[in-house]
């Protein structure tokens, strides 16, 4: 951990030294416009925001600080075949490929810290079951903030330039707490509410699926996968973007990530994951275990004419199949032998961007992450998908939280654009 510490601090030095320049030397400089088409159509495109983790081109997909999802996989410290999610979390957070023994020393230190007060467990325990895991996981995520360092550091004499290091505290403490938060949810609602302690000795996948209950290699393997998948995707996204706009008020991570969590629960964004596996479902059961390309194009017609949209297809700054889910589909090749409900979701590759074409409304017709991921958590036997967005979370708890990081290391302000109404937009389109 000292050592995450002095990487960062030397780091952040010069970090600071750039933004300086760049105001210095280039802060009067114009480099985008916005039209009024961006202002009503949800700022698609606007290059607005400052994020460090991860940039996401609409070709070649996400890069997390430079590198692609495969480089990741062939360079970043592994456990078995996948990235440790520890590695990647060092990644994102200082931008270097960690040794072997740093991303030991990470996961030493997130095991270290991987249990829950006494009394988050016994609040968690008492939620109705009936209540959304998600809910759950923002309720548990947000009671974490009781004793945050950061809010310490804030009301003590801590200078703003040395705010980051409160924040990476409690950034640390949400990634190596939040599998547990999630684990407890899922015992709760859909097992007996029996839970292992996590270990000391196991990294955060294994950790995590251990404390789901789960005792399959194989699974803690797709964990690994699935935690780096979704661990950021750029500053931009509803939760990320929701995650820095809460912190940008100085608010703690817990609270400004249980915030990100309830962007997260939208059905257009990390829900889609589980409407994809319901949507898969239902077509299953319809269809049988070896459809024909016909039957499926007749269920999505279905669904478009009900004016619904596809889950799990389309994306707002893609446009190419999602790298995520080309990982996802090798993943199938490389592990899964036959699996009925997997075979779906390649079928409907084969069959739905052409339909969405046709249909000519979605600028991206290709399948995003959440066309794969449920269905692969379904192989393993992790079938309730009320909960599968939970998992979206703990992953994505990694690069909003290394993000928060950097927020407060460059110093950035409270985030307050400028909002119009119809009639300012209207003269300001006349005056133009
Ligand atoms: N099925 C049917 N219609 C679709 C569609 C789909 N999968 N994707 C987009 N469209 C429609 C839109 O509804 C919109 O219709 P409208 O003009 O009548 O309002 C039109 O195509 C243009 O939308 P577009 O600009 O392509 O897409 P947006 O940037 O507005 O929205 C999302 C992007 C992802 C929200 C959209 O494609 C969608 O709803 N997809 C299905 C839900 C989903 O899978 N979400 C997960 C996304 C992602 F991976 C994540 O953030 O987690």
């Amino acid at each position: 951990f000292q050592s995450l510490r002095v990487i960062l601090e030397e780091k952040i030095t010069v970090n600071r030294e750039r933004v300086a320049k760049l105001r210095r030397d280039n802060g009067e400089t114009v480099i985008d416009q916005i039209t009024a088409d961006q202002i009503v159509k949800g700022m698609r495109g606007m290059r607005a925001l400052v994020n460090e983790t991860s940039t996401l081109d609409p070709y070649s997909g996400i890069k997390f600080r430079g590198l692609t999802i495969p480089e990741c996989q062939a360079r970043l410290p592994k456990k078995h075949n996948q990235p440790l999610p520890e590695s990647v979390y060092w990644l994102l957070l200082t931008g270097d490929i960690p040794t072997p023994s740093q991303a030991e020393e990470l996961r030493s230190e997130l095991a270290s810290r991987a249990s829950l007060p006494q009394h988050i467990e016994d609040m968690l325990n008492s939620l109705p079951k009936s209540l959304h895991p998600m809910v759950q996981l923002s309720i548990g995520v947000n009671s974490l903030c009781e004793g945050n360092q950061f809010d310490k550091a804030f009301k003590s004499d801590c200078k703003r330039a040395d705010y980051w290091k409160s924040a990476l505290e409690d950034a640390l403490n949400l990634v190596a707490k939040i599998p547990r938060i999630a684990a407890i949810i899922y015992r709760n609602a859909f097992k007996d509410g029996k839970i292992c302690a996590p270990s000391q000795s196991c990294d955060l996948a294994e950790n995590l699926g251990r404390m789901l209950g789960w005792d399959d290699p194989n699974f803690f393997e797709l964990l690994r996968l699935y935690l780096t998948l979704h661990s950021d995707h750029e500053g931009g996204n509803v939760s990320a973007h929701t995650t820095h706009l809460v912190g940008s008020g100085l608010c703690d991570v817990f609270r400004s990530y249980s915030s990100g969590l309830n962007a997260l629960a939208g059905p257009l964004h990390g829900l889609a994951n589980q409407e994809v596996l319901k949507w898969l479902i239902e077509l299953w059961k319809i269809v049988g275990d070896n459809p024909t390309e016909d039957d499926i194009r007749k269920y999505v017609e279905g669904t478009m004419k009900k004016g619904q949209v596809v889950p799990g297809y389309g994306h707002a700054v893609l446009r190419v199949p999602d790298p995520r889910f080309l990982i996802e589909l090798e993943y199938k090749k490389n592990y899964i032998q036959n699996d009925p409900l997997l075979n779906i979701v390649e079928l409907c590759y084969k069959v739905i961007p052409d339909m969405l074409k046709q249909q000519g409304k979605a600028k991206n017709p290709y399948p995003n992450v959440d066309a794969g991921s449920g269905a692969l958590l379904h192989h393993y036997g992790l079938r309730e998908y009320e909960f599968f967005t939970v998992l979206f979370g703990v992953s994505r708890a990694i690069g909003c939280s290394a993000s928060q990081v950097w927020d407060r290391a460059l110093l950035l302000p409270i985030e307050r654009p400028i909002s119009l109404t119809l009639e300012s937009l209207e003269e300001l389109v006349q005056q133009a």
